[in-house]
């Protein structure tokens, strides 16, 4: 019998306060609105950005249904849909893209006017939410929401994907890989022969050093506080890696040491703390040295720094989502994927069954995974 039109009701991980383990309970997810895509989730990873809700460092209201690096097939949709059909393999995505507005149709912009990064109501773009527990209405995360087995997105904000590809692995296009990858080739635009750094070796950063392995980095520096994330970043590129634990002086003129004093050429912050946002800046060379923010910065943080750092010549900038125009580039990825461009078994250290989602954020607090995988 079909569910289309109908509520559903389903499991879900419910956060329903700060740093409290999650409850699976019974949702409701009301049908798509206009526009909208109903999809069954059936594999989502853990990202760090889900704990730094939990933690506090990025604010959204709760209760929140978190999650937002999945892939799943198309329930039903809204009135006025027209991209994609039930029974389409999607992945939901955090950043809409539009096709219409300035910044879709600039070259290089992927930041859709309708995206809600910097308004973090937990609700879709008309303010109510398709999510309620018992009646109460529950937030969702950047408009994905996907630890549930149901979630509704916008239709700008979930891209078709080829029908045979793997769910459990190409969730990882929906955020991590990705904003790795395309931040070493979109945002910085890694040339061949350079040297990198990158700060933080999670699924993120190690997403990273392939990026500036597949540009043609000649040197790149993997720079973690976990020794135990090195041997897998060497083995997808990184050149060496150091622990600033490890030394006595700063990480930036380490590195300086390592690069006869010119500092990298390209830097990537992929950890979330201003303090390495600012260390990775300085850790680039002082002319034409390019530093990269990936990592979210933690809500209302700001820093303070001499502008001589940037007088000189450097480059600081950031980019969400890699820079990628979303919609368009998560359907090319999941085809570059398929055609054997990339590879993302070592990313994937662990695989889960939805109901251990306590279990998985363990593993990442406490840095035991890369990505922890849970599937439906
Ligand atoms: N110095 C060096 N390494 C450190 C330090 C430090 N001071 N602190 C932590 N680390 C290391 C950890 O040991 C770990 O290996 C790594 O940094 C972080 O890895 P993970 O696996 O915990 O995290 P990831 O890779 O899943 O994600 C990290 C990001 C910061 C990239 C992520 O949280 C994020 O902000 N993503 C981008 C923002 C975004 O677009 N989010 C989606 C929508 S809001
Ligand atoms: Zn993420
Ligand atoms: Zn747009």
């Amino acid at each position: 019998m079909s569910t289309a039109g109908k509520v559903i009701k389903c499991k879900a991980a419910i956060a329903w306060e700060l740093k409290k383990p999650f409850s699976i309970v019974e949702i409701e997810v009301a049908p798509p609105k206009a526009h909208e895509v109903r999809i069954k989730i059936l594999a989502s990873g853990v990202c760090h950005s889900d704990e730094h809700v939990l933690s506090g460092a990025l604010q959204f209201p709760f209760p929140i249904i978190l999650g937002h690096e999945a892939a799943g097939v198309v329930e039903s949709v809204g009135e006025g849909v027209t991209s994609m059909k039930p029974g389409d393999k999607v992945v939901p995505l955090f950043l809409p893209q539009c096709g219409k507005c300035v910044p879709c149709k600039h070259r290089k912009g992927n930041l859709c006017i309708k995206n809600s990064i910097g308004k973090p109501t937990g609700l879709m773009a008309d303010g109510t939410s398709r999510f309620t527990y018992k009646g109460q209405q529950i937030h969702s995360f950047v408009r994905t929401g996907t630890f549930s087995e149901y979630t509704v997105v916008d239709e700008n904000q979930v891209a078709k994907i080829d029908a045979a590809a793997p769910l459990e692995k190409v969730c990882l296009i929906g955020c991590g890989f990705s904003t790795g990858y395309g931040a070493a080739l979109n945002s910085a635009e890694v040339k061949p022969g350079s040297t990198c750094a990158v700060f933080g070796l999670g699924g993120v950063g190690l997403s990273v050093v392939m990026g500036c392995k597949a540009a043609g980095a000649s040197r790149i520096i993997g720079v973690d506080i976990n020794k135990n994330k090195f041997a897998k970043a060497k083995e997808l590129g990184a050149t060496e890696c150091v622990n600033p634990l490890d030394f006595k002086k700063p990480i930036n003129e380490v590195l300086f040491d390592l690069t006869n004093g010119e500092g990298v050429d390209y830097s990537f912050e992929v950890i979330g703390l201003t303090d390495t946002m600012a260390a990775a800046l300085m850790s680039c060379n002082e002319n034409y040295g390019v530093c990269v923010i990936v990592g979210a910065p933690p809500t209302a943080s700001e820093i303070t720094f001499s502008p001589l750092h940037i007088f000189t010549g450097r480059t600081w900038k950031g980019c969400l989502y890699g820079g990628w125009k979303s919609k368009e580039s998560a359907t090319k990825l999941v085809k570059d994927f398929m055609e054997g461009k990339f590879t993302l078994d070592p990313l994937i250290t662990h695989t889960l069954p939805f109901d251990k989602i306590n279990e998985a954020f363990e593993l990442l607090r406490t840095g035991k995974c890369i990505r922890c995988v849970l599937v439906y």
